[in-house]
């Protein structure tokens, strides 16, 4: 530990009460300190850098001012709480931020007081921060704030917009801070968006904000006329439609701004004024991503999360990795699917947000008016793609696994129930690694089985990713997802001709007479890696890489369920519910005895730590499996 500078004034800061003993012009020398700490730590221990160095002076006055956590402060994603986290107790931990054993990428309450609700997903934190505002107030506690700091990004998600209707209509004191550094991950888009820009740009509207807010009777809790939350919205919009009104203001909720939000004073002074206006308010603040170095500032996508980087230079690290290095799944996904659209002009490409991050940038470069970014907002982007399915379209959704628990509706409801030909290609699925328990893909399997309609189909490595998209497209007549995951794949040659996948077909690709590993997705490799291993000790193992978690191939499961007397399965997601769940209910209903041994991920949730590290924690690693090999054999 403390192999970083921590600065001349920060090293003696612990907590916001050190931070608040500080005279107020010390304050810059200090989130320059706070600056380069992050820098210094995140350059080789990779995290979430752009975001967290655009609020550093933002987290030092919320900080200075407001009393956490008897004031509320919720960081919607909570990837820009670095600062915060350096200031409120883990100074020191934040060297071991995003590793095993370490502290979380995210604020999570189990981890400090001053964390005061886990974060993760986006467009949470108004929501929130609501429910603790009308707590504390049912408590009698009539003075603490609270605070919501919510992206230009994540206000386009619409559980935001839901939180925002609603505040509107109460009288808690909520403050929340839109934090607007211009872009999410990827270029931002979206009506909001621009509007934000509109009103950050235009001094007409900042001149006449005042004078309409006073006219709309300010934040008089009583005003009969747009009383219900539905009325509201409506006043909403029509006010925004003739540009008569803030978006905010006509929900009633106050709108001030937008002021700079890199200048720590300022701040502190606006705080100190917002701190005596009670119900819910806005500040809409400007930051930039990434600030305080160059090229994160240049160029805030790559610097989202740049992995090891040079502290002085800025100069992103490639590390060791030779040319022929497998390619990512992402990859294989983005560049597959421009292949196939240049030739079948159905296709179109949906994401919610992640555009660079499941490499769907490659389809917006070739065929922008093809591609569409639809902000943060699975549950939307399920929906247009069941409608352009209906259309006949051929949509390929694609949405982190984590992220689409926020879309399972839509799946249900608009895709399955309709039996719309939309392609879910679900990336990140299984352990996600240093991101931690909020992203981890873990459930999709069990959730997703059990809905009607639908084809489920976990690739082994890139070539069966491939030939599965190739597939899709060719003769889709029902919904199918395609889950896989994070990383690098597995074979260095993937670029070959396409071959059909027959839909149901799982396919023995080892042979042995000990005992037999049924597995799902690229977790078989695994398997593989384990079969060599217990070959050499004379254990021969069978492996069947069953592709399809639905429909099931039961005609290879019969094969197996005769052929022996132990079976191992292997999923790199949930056992409840899940694959081995699948093959011991089918063993069950055909009143088979066999011995059937699950292996998965357990019921609890996985922390942060690479993917390998993790792995071996969850015993889906190959040492572990020869070791439970063993253990079945010896019995
Ligand atoms: C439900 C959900 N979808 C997608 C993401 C992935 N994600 C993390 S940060 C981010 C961008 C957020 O943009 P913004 O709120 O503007 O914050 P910034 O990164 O610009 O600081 C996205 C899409 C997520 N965390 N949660």
């Amino acid at each position: 530990m403390n192999d970083y500078n921590q600065g001349e004034l920060l090293k003696n800061i612990n907590f916001p009460e050190d931070l608040k003993k500080l005279s107020k012009d010390k304050l810059p020398q200090l989130c320059d300190e706070v600056r380069e700490y992050i820098i210094e730590v995140l350059a080789k221990n990779p995290g979430h850098l752009g975001s967290s160095l655009g609020t550093v002076e933002l987290t030092v006055a919320l900080h200075y001012v407001f009393d956490v956590p008897n004031d509320s402060l919720i960081w919607d994603v909570g990837h820009q709480a670095y600062s915060h986290k350096v200031l409120t107790g883990r100074k020191d931990d934040f060297q071991t931020i995003r590793k095993l054993n370490g502290i979380s990428g995210f604020p999570k309450t189990s981890e400090s007081k001053y964390d005061c609700f886990g974060t993760g997903h986006s467009s949470t934190s108004i929501s929130a921060a609501l429910g603790m505002a009308i707590a504390d107030k049912l408590k009698g506690n009539k003075n603490n704030e609270h605070i919501a700091v919510i992206g230009d990004g994540s206000m386009t998600g619409g559980m935001a917009f839901e939180a925002l209707n609603h505040a509107g209509d109460t009288d808690a004191n909520l403050l929340i801070i839109l934090n607007d550094n211009g872009i999410s991950i990827d270029k931002k888009v979206g009506a909001m968006s621009e509007y934000f820009t509109a009103i950050t740009t235009s001094a007409t509207y900042n001149r006449i904000k005042n004078k309409i807010w006073n006219m709309l009777g300010g934040n008089t809790p009583s005003y009969s006329k747009h009383k219900t939350l539905v009325s509201r919205s409506t006043f909403a919009l029509k006010s925004m439609f003739s540009g008569k009104s803030n978006f905010f203001e006509a929900l009633r909720i106050r709108y001030f701004g937008p002021i700079i939000g890199d200048n720590v004073l300022s701040l502190i002074k606006t705080f100190e004024d917002l701190k005596k206006i009670n119900g819910p308010k806005i500040l809409h603040i400007i930051t930039k991503k990434g600030k305080g170095m160059k090229e994160a500032e240049e160029n805030p996508t790559t610097y989202h999360a740049p992995g090891y980087f040079n502290p002085k230079t800025g100069e992103i690290e490639k590390g060791n990795l030779k040319e022929s290095t497998p390619t990512k799944f992402q990859d294989v996904f983005g560049e597959t699917l421009v292949e196939l659209a240049k030739v079948n002009d159905k296709i179109v490409g949906i994401t919610p947000a992640m555009l660079s991050g499941c490499s769907m940038n490659k389809l917006m470069e070739v065929f922008p008016e093809r591609t569409f970014d639809v902000g943060i907002a699975e549950q939307h982007a399920v929906t247009l793609s069941a409608a352009m399915a209906a259309k006949g379209l051929i949509p390929f959704c694609n949405i982190y696994s984590s992220f689409m628990q926020r879309a399972y509706d839509q799946v249900i409801h608009d895709v399955a129930l309709q039996n719309l030909p939309v392609i879910i290609c679900l990336d990140r699925a299984g352990l996600v690694g240093e991101d931690g328990a909020t992203h981890h893909g873990m459930f999709d399997l069990s959730f997703l089985r059990l809905v009607p309609n639908l084809t489920i189909f976990a690739p082994l490595n890139e070539i069966e990713l491939r030939n599965i998209l190739y597939t899709a497209q060719k003769n889709i007549h029902s919904p199918l997802v395609i889950r896989y995951p994070r990383g690098r794949g597995y074979l260095n040659e993937w670029r070959k001709d396409f071959e059909e996948i027959e839909i149901g077909k799982g396919e023995k690709i080892r042979d042995g007479k000990d005992i037999a590993i049924l597995s799902l997705g690229t977790i078989g490799n695994n398997a593989l890696i384990a079969a060599k291993e217990l070959s050499e000790e004379g254990i021969e193992v069978s492996i069947y890489n069953m592709r399809f978690l639905k429909p099931m191939d039961t005609s290879l499961l019969e094969e197996v369920l005769n052929g022996f007397k132990n079976i191992i399965t292997i999923e790199d997601g949930v056992e409840i519910g899940g694959f081995g769940s699948a093959v011991a209910e089918y063993a069950i209903d055909k009143k088979y005895k066999n011995n059937i041994y699950r292996i998965g991920l357990k019921d609890n949730f996985v922390e942060q730590g690479s993917i390998q590290e993790l792995q071996k924690l969850c015993r889906l690693d190959p040492h572990s499996l020869v070791l439970k090999v063993k253990e079945i054999i010896s019995k």
